[in-house]
């Protein structure tokens, strides 16, 4: 076995973070539809996340956000200018949504597939317009940010409703530990009545090929259409998993597969946590990391400290000895939006010598820590109104914000 880590890679807010309400099927973005947001503090919350991750000793990656308002498909499209735009697209066109990192590509360890290499697939989003035009910029970020021969860059899926992907917020990998060869878990939605499923099992399978995993060790669950319906539109907001340990709630599928059986299998029931509260709170969208030293602990939504259900779900946990500590963090702004710790990371399993080729200026540390910070309080907005995405000022700001840290993070932006 070679030694590996797991780096989480976090998308950084960008400067036009608003609450446009777009994510049919997501409870909170359609309750905090047209309120106001504060993208200035959403990025604060961010980096201190990022950071906090940092000084737990977990490998963490800045990913820069999307250029928004997105030009290039308004010229696609063939308006000339911002002020012609309707306003719901003008919205979409808007949105900070790439954040979301858990929903930026699919990602396999190299110690999973067949030729030895960490395989990217960037997700085609395909069932949200705003969504939809993440893929291609993603793609150049991962490019950049994991150059060389120990990575494969594959294209998104084809962007259709058949193979709709959205990421590895629909996976999960269990393992003994990092390095060693893991089962890949991929989770699709079926049927539901009132919702739609965003993720399909074609999608998954199509990843599976090729990722390069052999059939044995690989999982597809279905999700439950009761979950789905209930506002669970992605997995991660109903399981969570970390090396050997898999955490999650009893509706969340049709079936658990038996194979899954030899990991530590950790069920919330509905008694202790209903459905509707785990959407509400977030409680499985928080981040299960392995500290250097051995042991895991749980970076948290502040949401759940609150709900006493919620805690208790965390204290058993912590009793029977799956984790040692739960650290709640403040993601509000994100959370409004239906983001929650886990959604703003993607995770990504780096030997020594893969990690040794990731692009230096991405790495979080102390410094580039207070760079981000200085240039969020110097470039970002404190608040948004939705009629403020009109703003022609506001397209400049971004535009100019980005360039910048172009300068800082020494990667091209944009495509
Ligand atoms: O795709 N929200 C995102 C939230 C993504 C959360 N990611 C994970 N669960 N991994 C979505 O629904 C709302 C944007 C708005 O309404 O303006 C939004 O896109």
């Amino acid at each position: 076995m070679t030694r590996a880590a797991e780096a989480n890679i976090d998308g950084l807010v960008g400067p036009t973070h608003n609450y446009a309400g777009l994510s049919y099927g997501n409870v909170a973005s359609e309750k905090y539809a047209m309120t106001v947001s504060n993208p200035r503090a959403a990025a604060l919350q961010g980096v201190a996340k990022m950071k906090f991750l940092h000084d737990l000793g977990i490998p963490q990656l800045v990913m820069p956000p999307q250029p928004r308002p997105n030009i290039k498909t308004l010229k696609r499209l063939g308006y000339r200018k911002l002020t012609d735009v309707p306003t719901e697209l003008l919205h979409q066109l808007s949105s900070a949504s790439s954040m979301w990192a858990a929903n930026a590509a699919m990602v396999s360890a190299s110690a999973d597939t067949n030729d030895g290499k960490v395989h990217f697939t960037p997700a085609n989003l395909v069932s949200k317009f705003h969504r939809s035009i993440e893929p291609a910029v993603t793609a150049h970020y991962l490019k950049q940010i994991f150059p060389g021969e120990h990575f494969v860059h594959h294209e998104p899926l084809p962007a259709h409703a058949m193979f709709s992907d959205e990421g590895a917020a629909n996976h999960m990998r269990l393992t003994e530990e990092h390095g060693k060869k893991g089962v890949e878990v991929f989770v699709y939605g079926g049927a539901s009545k009132k919702y739609p499923a965003r993720q399909s099992k074609q999608a998954c399978e199509a990843i599976v090929r090729l990722h390069e995993l052999a059939a044995e060790r690989v999982v597809l669950l279905e999700q439950s259409a009761e979950a789905i319906d209930a506002g669970v539109f992605h997995n991660d907001v109903i399981a969570m998993s970390n090396e050997q340990l898999f955490i999650y709630h009893e509706k969340a599928y049709t079936q658990i597969d038996s194979r899954l059986a030899g990991f530590t299998n950790a069920v919330i029931r509905e008694k202790d946590l209903p459905l509707k509260e785990a959407v509400a709170t977030y409680f499985f969208n928080s981040q299960i990391v392995t500290l250097p030293r051995g042991g895991a602990v749980v970076i948290a939504p502040v949401e759940c400290e609150g709900n006493l259900k919620a805690k208790n779900c965390f204290d058993r946990l912590m009793r029977e000895g799956h984790i040692e500590a739960v650290y709640y963090l403040d993601v509000r702004e994100s959370m409004k939006n239906g983001g929650g710790p886990a959604c703003l990371r993607l995770r990504v399993v780096l030997t020594e010598k893969e990690l040794e080729s990731v692009h230096k200026h991405v790495w979080l540390n102390d410094k580039l820590y207070q760079s981000l910070c200085q240039w969020i309080e110097k470039r970002y907005r404190d608040r948004i109104a939705p009629d403020d995405l009109r703003d022609p000022m506001l397209a400049k700001e971004s535009e100019d914000a980005l360039s910048e840290l172009a300068a800082i993070l020494k990667l091209s932006i944009g495509q």
